[in-house]
């Protein structure tokens, strides 16, 4: 599991707020966020709201994990960064909040200095409690990869495409402001301008109100091809069928859905989404797998 995100499917955009998109723990159970991707959403209505997470994966190469823990006290914004070791670059990343209480959001989470680090923002809004969270950042020593940005202030969500003959890897989302209640109601993958409709060539990010903000979206280039992708993956590519993606039905204030990288495996996502959220009842299926 190389990259993810989470979209929150509401009706308008202050429905619903990203607390956490993450790698995470999933079927192989080996207690490290390499094989599934966490997403948890706050809903600010009283009606019930859905929930996609995605998880993007690879089957081969060799990509690290790394942490970084920050505070949150209350009426505070705290970045973190969490940074690739060497001259490795960093492929995709995430932020964890300690807590989805109402008060608490992700305000970025997103490639920096350059892909070698991933930099996460939270704050924390009058909630009278100090919290933390984590910023995740998955690096690899090698490939080659775009770092694509576009920039946005007059509208609620925006996406940036990587380049064609390149392949979707993370992204994520700056915000810009000192604002401690304005949140994220999505980041995530999705479709660009390439010739299908999967999404698997843009990253697309949305805000709860207007205001400045930039989507990033990491994007692992082919060798010795600007224009095409080639008939057969390179070692580290993604290959066609690897994504997934999947749906949460939510009714309570606050919900979580991992994503792990193994589609096939219906029984070990349902154990893996028990474990990961003990507390909440789930009825998790997997709408769509390619
Ligand atoms: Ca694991
Ligand atoms: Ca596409």
């Amino acid at each position: 599991m190389i990259g993810g995100g989470v979209p929150a499917i509401a009706a308008s955009p202050t429905d619903a707020i990203v607390t956490t998109t993450a790698p995470t723990d999933g079927p192989n159970g080996d207690g490290a966020p390499n094989d599934s991707w966490l997403g948890r959403v706050r809903n600010t209505t009283g009606d019930e709201k859905f929930i996609k997470t995605f998880a993007i994966c690879s089957t081969r190469g060799t990509y690290t994990r790394h942490v970084q823990s920050a505070s949150l006290p209350d009426n505070t914004q705290r970045s973190a960064q969490a940074r690739c070791p060497g001259d490795s670059k960093v492929l995709s990343g995430g932020v964890e909040l300690s807590s989805a209480a109402a008060g608490l959001s992700m305000k970025s989470s997103y490639p920096s200095g350059r892909g070698t680090k991933w930099t996460g923002v939270a704050s924390n809004s009058g909630t009278g409690s100090s919290f933390s969270f984590d910023v995740y950042a998955i690096c690899a020593a090698r490939g080659h990869y775009a770092y694509r940005s576009a920039s946005s202030s007059g509208a609620f969500g925006s996406g940036v495409s990587c380049p064609i003959g390149s392949q979707l890897v993370g992204g994520g989302i700056q915000t810009f402001g000192s604002s401690l209640t304005r949140a994220i109601y999505e980041s995530r993958p999705g479709d660009g301008t390439d010739s299908d409709t999967a999404e698997d060539d843009a990253w697309f990010d949305g805000v709860d109100r207007l205001g400045a903000f930039k989507v990033l979206a990491v994007c692992k280039t082919w060798l010795g091809s600007a224009t095409a992708k080639p008939r057969s993956a390179p070692p580290g590519a993604i290959p066609p069928g690897r994504k997934v993606e999947m749906a949460a039905p939510s009714a309570s204030s606050c919900r979580c859905a991992s994503t792990p990288c193994w589609p096939s495996a219906s029984r070990q996502i349902a154990r893996s989404r028990r474990s990961r959220c003990a507390s909440e009842r789930h009825r998790s299926s997997i709408v769509e797998r390619r």
